[in-house]
This record gives C-alpha cells, sequence and structure tokens, in this order.
C-alpha cells in the first residue's frame, strides 16, 4: 500500500467509524430505561448527549475498532465497548472544562457543558457517562465471553482512575501550581497518564477484545504508549502553533496558566523532534504483523495523531 493511499482509506474509515461511533452513542443514549434502571430524567439525559454527540474526532474508538479488524474482527460488540471508551473521554472533556479546572468556555467548537447548562449539571454528565461506560463494557451485549468482559471493565479501571487518567489529571494541576521548572520525565510521565493512558487502553482494549495472543499484545501495547505519547506532544505544540477557530477550543492557554507541557520542558523543536521519533516508534511497533492484516491503518493513525489541525 502506499503512503497516499494508506493516508485516504485512513480518512475514510476514521470518518465511518465517527459515524459509527454516533449512531451507538444515540442509541444507547436514549430515553428507553435499562431492565433495573427507573428512569431517565430528560434534562440530564439530553445534557449528556451534548456532551458526547456531535463532534470529537472518535479517536479512541478507531483506535479500538481497526485493532480489534486487524484481528478480523468486528461489529456491534467493539462498536459498544468503543462508544464506552469514548463515553469516559467525554466525561474527562466535561470535567475538565470545569471552572474548577480549566474553566474552559469551548470545546469542540461550542459551549462547553457547563456553559450550556450549569456547573451541577455538567458534573453529574460526567458522573453519568462515567458510571454508563462501565455498564456498557460489562453487558453481555458487549462480547459473549464473561472473561473478556471482564478483563476490559479491569483495564479500563485501570486506565481510567487513579493510576492512570484522573492520577494524570492529579500531577498536571500539582505541577501547575508548583513554582519549579517542569523537568521532561515529570511531563512525560503526567502525560502518559492524563492522555496516554485512555490511549493505550483503545488500542488494548482492541486486542483483548480480539483475544490476541501476547505477542501481538505487547508489539500492541508498545504501540499504544508511542501513540498516546505522540498524540500529547502534538497537543502541546498545537496549542503553540494553531488558531482557535481550527481547534474548537481556546489556544495558548498552556503557556498563560504555567501548565506542565514538553513545549515547556524542551522548546518548540525539542518537542517536535519527540513528536516525530515517538510515531515512528509507534509505527516500528507494528512491524511485526504481516502484509494484508490492515497493520497500515493503524500506522496512518499514529500519522494522524501527530500531523491533525486540532
Ligand atoms: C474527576 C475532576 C475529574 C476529572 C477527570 C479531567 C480529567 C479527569 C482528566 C483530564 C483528561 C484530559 C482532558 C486530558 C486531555 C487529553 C486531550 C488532549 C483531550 C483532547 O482529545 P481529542 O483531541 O478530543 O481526541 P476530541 O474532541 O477530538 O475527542
Amino acid at each position: 500500500m502506499t503512503a497516499g493511499l494508506a493516508a485516504e482509506e485512513f480518512q475514510t474509515r476514521l470518518s465511518a467509524v465517527a459515524d459509527a461511533t454516533e449512531h451507538m452513542l444515540d442509541a444507547l443514549l436514549s430515553c428507553a430505561p435499562l431492565p433495573g434502571e427507573t428512569y431517565r430524567p430528560p434534562r440530564f439525559l439530553e445534557a449528556m448527549r451534548y456532551a458526547s454527540l456531535g463532534g470529537g474526532k472518535r479517536l479512541r474508538p478507531f483506535l479500538m475498532i481497526e485493532t480489534a479488524r486487524l484481528f478480523g474482527v468486528e461489529g456491534d460488540g467493539v462498536l459498544r465497548a468503543a462508544a464506552a471508551l469514548e463515553m469516559i473521554h467525554c466525561y474527562s472533556l466535561v470535567h475538565d472544562d470545569l471552572p474548577a479546572l480549566d474553566n474552559d468556555d469551548l470545546r469542540r467548537g461550542r459551549p462547553t457543558t457547563h456553559k450550556a447548562y450549569d456547573e451541577a449539571t455538567a458534573i453529574l454528565v460526567g458522573d453519568g457517562l462515567l458510571t454508563y461506560a462501565f455498564d456498557v463494557t460489562a453487558d453481555p451485549a458487549t462480547h459473549a465471553d464473561p472473561t473478556v468482559r471482564a478483563a476490559l471493565v479491569l483495564e479500563l479501571a485501570r486506565h481510567a482512575g487513579l493510576g492512570g487518567m484522573v492520577g494524570g489529571q492529579v500531577l498536571d494541576l500539582e505541577a501547575e501550581a508548583s513554582s519549579k521548572p517542569h523537568t521532561a520525565e515529570a511531563v512525560i510521565k503526567l502525560q502518559s497518564m492524563k492522555t496516554g493512558a485512555l490511549l493505550h487502553y483503545a488500542v488494548m482494549a482492541g486486542a483483548i477484545f480480539a483475544k490476541a495472543d501476547t505477542t501481538a499484545q505487547k508489539a500492541l501495547s508498545n504501540y499504544g504508549f508511542a501513540i498516546g505519547a505522540a498524540f500529547q506532544v502534538a497537543d502541546d505544540i498545537l496549542d503553540v502553533e494553531a488558531d482557535e477557530e481550527a481547534l474548537g477550543k481556546r489556544a495558548g492557554k498552556d503557556a498563560d496558566r504555567n501548565k506542565a507541557t514538553l513545549v515547556a520542558a524542551l522548546g518548540l523543536d525539542g518537542a517536535r523532534e519527540r513528536r516525530d521519533r515517538l510515531a515512528k516508534d509507534a509505527m516500528a511497533a507494528l512491524d511485526q504483523f504481516p502484509e494484508g492484516r490492515k497493520a497500515d491503518i493503524l500506522k496512518e493513525a499514529a500519522h494522524f495523531a501527530v500531523s491533525r489541525k486540532s
């Protein structure tokens, strides 16, 4: 496959996965209560839908779905697991935008959830999405094998919680409040948790879902770590280089807030160099997959993670 063809196929697949994720989220966030639920409060459901529908690149669902597809596994089950992951991602964005955290007015080119509704609703929207993500992942409709479902739930909790995304957010807040300069080592660690953990889970969940063997899981884990790190350095660089309209959120805010970024720790050129090296590492981790196993599309995802404009 030529590089140009892979890029074109990547865009087609990304947009197909984004549409499928949108439809799955739309169906999951319908007003009909599930067995065991009592009632879904309409205004609150509308706010949960506002926070999760109609925007976003859907890169995490894409990585999960395409990783499972490497092993010939596709369908509604993996799409449900992917939509659940997107719910966790959307919850993190809603909470991250709150006045107590980043205090942002704009997300995905629209008012943030607490601006469109109110703060209490936005906090509860995050809680609702977080909880529902585990419901959807653990539901037998997601995978027939209970050991796979249990493994997905465990990995999701480990990547999203205390020692993963939430822990990374805590380190980020501590770094922001500190007057000491941010070392590259500290920034790399916090970014691997805050942003990298969900991207790593996306890849690992695809492998777990498809019951990939240990060697394949190891290679995919290396890919997941590298693409997660590359994605966040690219984000640090975009915050400096991109304009707000393209970003769909406020630009230049990292420097204003003494954020622990790799641009601050390494300078713009150093951050660019690291970004490009990580993208190469991510692609190299996939070299062990034979031709025809569709690894090219995941390689292209690494390229996208570092060349995107938003
Ligand atoms: C429990 C208070 C509380 C917080 C939850 C807020 C939080 C933990 C974690 C923050 C995680 C976070 C917002 C990391 C930033 C990651 C990042 C670069 C997000 C943007 O991802 P994209 O570009 O966004 O994939 P789209 O809009 O395309 O989905």
